[in-house]
């Protein structure tokens, strides 16, 4: 296979290095080839439209006995809620299909007879209420439904007692500290707002994984949980080690604090002030690292041990390029997004940097992963996408689209570690900053219950239709390149909202 090459997404002066390449003659990465081409689950553009799947045990038995009696099998299968977004909304949705679709692979279920296991409004009026509920109530069959109801307004929409408002539930606020600086891109997004931050240590237990070169855990302004090393030290560095405790290059302090720097009355706040921070380190002290140890780190984290430490999210602010041309695109692809996916099942949001090339992300791994967020970069000061930030090129599809969202990258003010810098603050630029950005508003999401569903991607939907609903109720919000904007043949994707 071809070379994979792996960068940092970020730096003070904006440019990049290029890192540790990973050879064909890496036979691990060979031999899991083999295993590879298992069908990744795209959420297409109309099920984001519904916002809503369950799988057939959260239904309640009228709707499945109707699938029955239909002749479906629905042993396996997930409902899919369809439908077109209520007048003057972008959140609450007029349901006017439920399809049963496989729950593993999306595929649309069919009768013996091959007729779609699909059900759509019919003459009956109660019957209709039942099923797909009005954009004044939720159908009455399905609990727990991300979606709020036409004329709510803040985000408390009422469901009609059916279940939960994952899409309205927002953490319980708390004053900023007096003497806490906040940094320009957590005040655009709204994480800070009206002088109070959420607090997210009254939410569900959420922590975020930094997947970089260490976090600085003495730091006081983090909230340091835990950590683990893959990395191979530098033998150039004195003192380097794989201690994930241990940041010497500084990069991923700087992520951590954009993530969560805590509201402590000293330093400056993070998206998600003082949410647990664990540190899965895999560059070494001069920035290097390899995909493959980044593979083997969302391995872990998805896995029992990291399950059990928390790990709701992990950000990668890095990317390694890959030619989308090459032969073996397809099959590069398939080997590096099936870890990604992995993780996505287990139920973790996964942010990545989209890199700083200005070039498209198909050229970038794992941002071009199907499951994973790709973050851009826009600049807080211009009003428009940074310069240096890659884009998804068009044409592009639907679900592409959905995998892309953008956030603050230009001289954003974190923490970095004492051993780079001995004030602990500093500015540095990139995608590598907007990514943690997303990271930090997909753990206040999840801590909120608002993003409950049980894929970490299919939560990202949750976190697009946020943004899509900031800019409904304020168009000003957002930035001169987002997904409003048309011809360019460059795609950025909105600008993430810290709704909750
Ligand atoms: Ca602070």
């Amino acid at each position: 296979m071809a070379a994979l090459t792996i960068t940092e997404c970020g730096s003070a002066a904006g440019t990049l290095r290029r890192l540790h390449s990973i050879s064909a003659a890496d036979t691990t990465l060979e031999a899991e080839t083999a295993a590879a081409g298992v069908q990744d689950s795209i959420i297409t553009d109309s099920a984001m439209r519904s916002g809503v799947s369950r799988p057939a045990a959260d239904v309640k038995a009228p709707l499945v006995n109707a699938f029955t009696t239909l002749g479906c099998n629905v042993q396996n299968a997930k409902f899919v809620w369809k439908g077109r977004f209520c007048r003057g909304s972008t959140s609450s949705i007029n349901f006017t299909e439920v399809a049963a679709v496989d729950r593993f692979t999306n595929a649309a279920l069919r009768t013996s007879k091959g007729a779609l296991c699909r059900l759509v409004r019919g003459p009956n009026p109660s019957v209709n209420a039942q099923r797909f509920g009005s954009c004044n109530a939720a159908p009455a069959v399905a609990a727990g439904l991300p979606v709020r109801v036409c004329g709510a307004t803040g985000g408390n929409g009422n469901l009609g007692g059916v279940g939960t408002t994952p899409m309205g539930l927002v953490l319980p606020r708390v004053p900023l500290q007096p003497n806490e600086q906040v940094p320009s891109g957590v005040s655009l997004i709204e994480a800070a707002r009206g002088g109070s931050v959420g607090n997210i240590k009254l939410g569900k237990t959420v922590v975020v994984a930094v997947v970089d070169s260490g976090v600085d855990a003495t730091h006081p302004d983090l909230n340091y949980v835990g950590g683990k090393g893959f990395v191979i030290p530098s033998t150039a560095v004195p003192g380097d080690s794989a201690d994930p405790a241990s940041d010497l290059y500084g990069h991923g302090t700087h992520v951590a604090g954009i993530v969560g720097a805590e509201n402590d009355n000293s330093g400056l706040v993070g998206v998600a002030p003082g949410v647990g921070i664990y540190s899965l380190k895999i560059l070494d002290a001069q920035g290097v690292g390899s995909l493959s140890d980044a593979m083997d780190a969302v391995t872990w984290a998805a896995g029992a041990e990291g399950q059990a430490a928390g790990i709701r999210v992990i950000n990668l602010s890095l990317a390694a390029a890959v030619d989308p041309a090459a032969a073996d695109y397809a099959d590069t692809l398939a080997l590096v997004c099936d870890s990604f996916k992995r993780a996505s099942n287990a139920g973790i949001i996964v942010a990545a940097a989209a890199g700083n090339y200005g070039e498209d992300i198909r050229g970038y791994l794992p941002a071009a992963c199907p499951t994973v967020i790709a973050v851009t970069s826009m600049d807080p000061a211009a009003g428009s996408a940074s310069s240096f930030s890659n884009f998804l090129a068009e044409p592009a599809s639907a679900a592409e689209k959905g995998s892309v969202m953008a956030a603050p990258g230009n001289a954003i003010n974190s923490t970095i570690s004492y051993a780079r810098e001995d004030s602990g603050y500093r500015e540095l630029s990139g995608t590598s900053m907007a990514s943690p950005h997303v990271a930090g508003v997909a753990a206040a999401c999840i801590a909120s219950g608002a993003c409950a569903e049980p894929t970490g991607y299919a939560n990202s939907a949750v976190l697009q239709a946020a943004a899509r609903e900031r800019l409904g109720q304020q168009p000003a919000y957002g930035y001169s390149n987002d997904a409003r904007s048309t011809g360019t043949g460059k795609f950025y994707g909105n600008l993430v909202w810290a709704k909750w």
